[in-house]
């Protein structure tokens, strides 16, 4: 969506590059069974220099260790919003997530991604296992994060013990952003459960980042609920030879399904500041 900035003369005032920022929208949709706590996700945005972004999604697995895995992400996520203007982060995503592990004391551990955009419009992005993030431009998917992990379903994660990866380890990457591109960045739960298209037809369906958002969001929960849908879960679990329970496959079925998990889900749109036109100094009247 274009930002109409009006100007008294565009002709005789050269075009400088504008300023950029996101104006957000997120949603989130904890696990049906773990709604009482509000599920294992964290999340933060900042409207700091040009916006940044960031999620965290907490390894369950924890859980068995009798350690709650929703408080290391959201120790890392509280971390990282506070070093955001930080002056050794230097508005680099992979220090900021070197600093938030540091200080986050936490047992637990968690995929994380944070992008942060620069007023200049490039957006840096550092993504540690498999958090996503898509860039949208006139309709298409322009820019699309890998997931980084061990083995299917055992991604690369922050952690309070040794064994797990550091900042180091981050999948770092830039591009530059333009007015009207739209950001959308989750929790696997969104990815596992939406294919590339919904998002883009999503996005595209609403205007409204908040909106938007929260349909992302509830179409991953429907999927994710959905035991005959073919998700992009689904789908990579066949191609890794994943076979279906041995009832499904009696009955000639396929291994299908979404994914149940914690959706995380924010949409953040490119808008300009309406500063572009700079006065010459001898247009002044
Ligand atoms: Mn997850």
């Amino acid at each position: 969506m274009a930002v109409s900035c009006s100007s008294p003369s565009s002709e005789l005032n050269p075009v400088i590059k504008s300023d950029v920022s996101f104006s957000v929208g997120t949603y989130l949709i904890p696990h049906p069974k773990k709604v009482d706590k509000g599920g294992e996700d964290a999340f933060f945005v900042s409207n700091y220099n040009g916006g940044v972004v960031a999620v965290a999604d907490g390894v369950s697995g924890w859980a068995e260790e009798d350690v709650d895995p929703s408080l290391f992400p959201r120790e890392l996520m509280t971390n990282a919003s506070n070093f955001v203007g930080d002056e050794e982060v230097n508005y680099d995503p992979q220090i900021l997530i070197r600093k938030a592990h540091a200080a986050t004391s936490s047992t637990g551990s968690a995929t994380v991604i944070v992008a942060m955009l620069e007023k200049n419009g490039i957006l840096k992005i550092a993504n540690v296992g498999d958090c996503g993030l898509r860039v949208i431009r006139n309709g298409n998917v322009i820019l699309s994060t890998s997931p980084q992990e061990h083995y299917f379903d055992c991604p690369f994660q922050l952690s309070s013990e040794r064994v797990g990866q550091t900042y180091l380890d981050a999948a770092v990457s830039n591009v530059e952003l333009i007015e009207g591109d739209t950001i959308v960045v989750g929790s696997d739960g969104l990815f596992d459960n939406v294919f590339d298209h919904e998002i883009v037809s999503t996005i595209v369906g609403h205007r409204n980042v908040a909106e938007a958002a929260k349909a992302l969001a509830n179409l991953a929960s429907n999927h994710a609920l959905d035991s005959n849908f073919d998700s992009p879960y689904s789908l990579e679990a066949r191609s890794r030879g994943f076979e279906p329970p041995l009832w499904k496959k009696i009955l000639g079925m396929k291994l299908t399904g979404g994914k149940l998990d914690d959706i995380t889900v924010i949409v953040g749109e490119v808008s300009g500041s309406c500063l572009k036109y700079k006065p010459l100094r001898n247009d002044a009247v």
